[in-house]
């Protein structure tokens, strides 16, 4: 008997060893210690020996059962450890494997041009303003001294949401600057990128959306002379050092006296090429001094503010800036135009 639990304890603790889940060390707990265990059924002939041998027997079963009980606390914690070890494994994150690629965007090439104005109003102390496409024509008409009957009020040239053309969407960004007289404190030095509409057919240099930057400043004094001045310093940052400019009347109703601003071919320097069409001179913008009846119509005292203003049109600008000959490039978004500035 003595043997037959030896024998027990040696292939117990072996099958005890090998194990490899928790399932199997189950398995085996119930083969040698439960009910009808191997260890057990050996303890039941127990009766049948002698009164000597029966303590000896006794103690080496209890032995057994207890190395067997050890054994399999032990390999239980073993495999669980085991088991955790794997999972952390298996669940490693594992940081330095490249990602899927994510296929960035192109700045458009406006935007790049208009970032730089930007920049240079900025630099010059203007704020950046933004607002709304839908409009009411009282801002985008009436305070910019287009009275009713205006040719640019026409039904044929602005798109109106109703029938008694009252609510439109902006045929300029100037309502921005209507808004600003009327909500900041002054002076006021502000640009207004943005969006506006107006009824033209598609060609290579019309739209019927296309973006604008207008600009204004009031303050006490302010004259033509700084107009020329401040619009002189933009043109020399951005077409560089010594950009010759000049300046023609011409007539806006917001603006009085209105001007052009042109500046001279960097190409041929004047005598006329084709990127000047001949004329030496290049139109960049419009301009003037703020009408006073607009200044009137928005509460300031024209005894002692004054103020000057221009617009000129964004896509225009970036397809000098960048040399695009047709409109539409523009607005299509062909990545393979675009990547290319
Ligand atoms: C207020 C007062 C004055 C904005 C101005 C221009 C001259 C101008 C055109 C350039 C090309 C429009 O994009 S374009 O077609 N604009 O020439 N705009 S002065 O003057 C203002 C604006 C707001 C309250």
């Amino acid at each position: 008997m003595k043997q037959q639990l030896e024998a027990i304890r040696t292939s117990a603790l072996e099958a005890i060893a090998a194990t490899k889940s928790a399932d199997e060390l189950d398995a085996l707990r119930v083969k040698y210690l439960g009910k009808k265990g191997e260890l057990t059924s050996v303890l039941k002939m127990m009766g049948k020996l002698s009164a000597e041998e029966r303590p000896i027997i006794g103690q080496v079963a209890n032995e057994v059962r207890a190395k067997l009980e050890d054994a399999i606390e032990a390999q239980s914690a073993a495999l669980a450890e085991a088991a955790l070890a794997q999972k952390l494994r298996d669940e490693a994150l594992d940081v330095t494997v490249p990602g899927t690629p994510v296929r960035v965007g192109h700045k458009h090439p406006m935007y790049v041009a208009l970032d730089e104005l930007k920049e240079i109003f900025v630099g010059m102390g203007f704020t950046v303003l933004d607002g709304p496409e839908v409009e009411l024509a009282e801002l985008n008409f009436d305070r910019l001294n287009a009275e009713e009957g205006h040719p640019s009020r026409d039904w044929s040239d602005t798109f109106y949401f109703d029938a008694d053309s009252r609510v439109m969407l902006r045929s300029q960004t100037s309502p921005m600057q209507v808004r600003a007289m009327d909500t900041m404190d002054l002076p006021i030095r502000i640009i207004a990128p943005g969006r506006v509409f107006r009824k033209d057919e598609v060609d290579a240099t019309h739209s019927p959306m296309f973006h604008q930057v207008e600009g204004m400043v009031i303050d006490k004094g302010v004259t033509m002379a700084d107009l020329k001045g401040t619009l002189n310093l933009v043109m020399e940052q951005l077409y560089g050092k010594g950009t010759v400019t000049r300046f023609r009347p011409h007539h806006f109703p917001f603006t009085e006296p209105s001007c052009e601003m042109d500046v001279q071919c960097h190409k041929c320097g004047g005598a006329g090429c084709p990127t000047c069409k001949g004329e030496g001179w290049i139109e960049v913008l419009g301009a003037g001094m703020i009408h006073p009846k607009v200044l009137k119509m928005a509460g300031i005292d024209t005894e002692v503010y004054s103020g000057w203003a221009f617009g000129m049109g964004l896509e225009r600008m970036a397809m000098r800036r960048f040399k695009i000959s047709d409109l539409r490039l523009i607005f299509e978004n062909d990545i393979r135009f675009l990547e290319q500035f």
